[in-house]
């Protein structure tokens, strides 16, 4: 593994980044980024973009490749627009979950309403034709992803209220995608001088491993010269997702890279999407770069799972109790 500044890469930027921009984009768009990311049957990589024209409007738009590196074939047209009335100011950055008990994916994104963001949801099959469930979470509530099966009987979603408290990830429960309640606070964001203080929320969707469920998530460090979005580790117990096992105590991925610290909004790096290769170790990491562009990245599963368990922090802040 090499070292950045001393510090383990834990991931590894592909050599073309940034491999999708607004210039690859078959109709007029300012910028592409935050996209959620899921391998379809057959192998192909699709990419449910973050699209953001010049009103400041945001769709989402599908980009499908072979390799999920290039040669993406993107639609014609938006995939999926805003409800005119409800998601008057768009839609943006997608979470794609792929529900077993439905055989449906369904797409966790936060809706821009009258009254601020909030989380909705929708269903697909082919991401062609969707079922909208509509707004889940009322505002202020952005970055939320379904787990693949019930917890209990019921669908478990994670998200992330803002509150006087700060922004911290949520898990709540539903037996029918649209009524949701015995909500738990699984991720407080730290204070003081923390990289992930004040402000915290999901990146992809958790990851499946053997030792739990892998948590990607953002941390926001607010500076005199702007907001630096990282990302950092946690892990929680597979039967009980409520449940913290481990967090790491620093980040593991951060903007450094010349399109990842200029652009729309710099020193962004915000994956909404993930792959595993077919040895089903190799992570492929999808994320917006500075608001403006797509980026990829590849680890390890077992390396961040070594790392976590070498850099876990769970004495240092407190962790909500687990539920009895
Ligand atoms: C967050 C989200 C993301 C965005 C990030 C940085 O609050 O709105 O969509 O990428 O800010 O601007």
């Amino acid at each position: 593994m090499s070292k950045h500044r001393g510090y383990p890469s834990l991931f590894t930027r592909h050599p073309t980044n940034p491999i999708l921009t607004a210039n690859d984009w078959p109709y007029p768009v300012h910028s592409v980024f935050n996209p959620g990311a899921v391998r379809l049957v057959g192998g192909t990589t699709l990419l449910l973009c973050r699209v953001e024209d010049r009103r400041g409007h945001s769709h989402l738009c599908a980009a499908r490749s072979a390799n999920g590196i290039d040669s993406w074939i993107i639609d014609e047209s938006p995939t999926f627009q805003g409800d005119p009335v409800d998601e008057l100011w768009g839609v943006e950055d997608p979470r794609i979950t792929f529900m077993e008990d439905l055989g449906k994916y369904a797409v966790a994104y936060t809706a821009f309403t009258k009254g601020g963001p909030g989380v909705a949801l929708a269903l697909t099959e082919d991401f062609r034709k969707f079922e909208r469930c509509g707004l889940v979470m009322q505002p202020d509530d952005k970055d939320a992803a379904l787990l693949p099966r019930k917890v209990d009987g019921e669908f478990a979603l994670l998200h992330r209220p803002v509150s006087d408290t700060g922004a911290h990830v949520w898990l709540s429960f539903s037996p029918d995608l649209r009524n949701w309640g015995s909500h738990r606070l699984i991720l407080q964001a730290r204070k003081g001088a923390w990289w992930d203080a004040n402000k915290v929320g999901i990146s992809p969707p958790l990851i499946e491993t053997s030792a739990g469920w892998l948590m990607l998530y953002h941390g926001v460090r607010t500076t005199a010269g702007g907001c630096l979005y990282r990302i950092g580790a946690a892990l929680f117990a597979l039967d009980r997702p409520d449940r913290c096992l481990a967090r790491g105590d620093s980040w593991i991925f951060g903007p450094e890279a010349s399109y990842e610290t200029i652009g729309d909004v710099p020193n962004v790096t915000f994956p909404c999407g993930y792959t595993v290769g077919d040895d089903g170790d190799t992570l492929h990491i999808y994320y917006g770069a500075a608001d403006t562009c797509i980026g990829l990245a590849t680890g390890s599963i077992r390396e961040i799972l070594s790392w976590l368990e070498a850099n876990d922090s769970l004495t240092s802040y407190s962790i909500p109790p687990p539920h009895p």
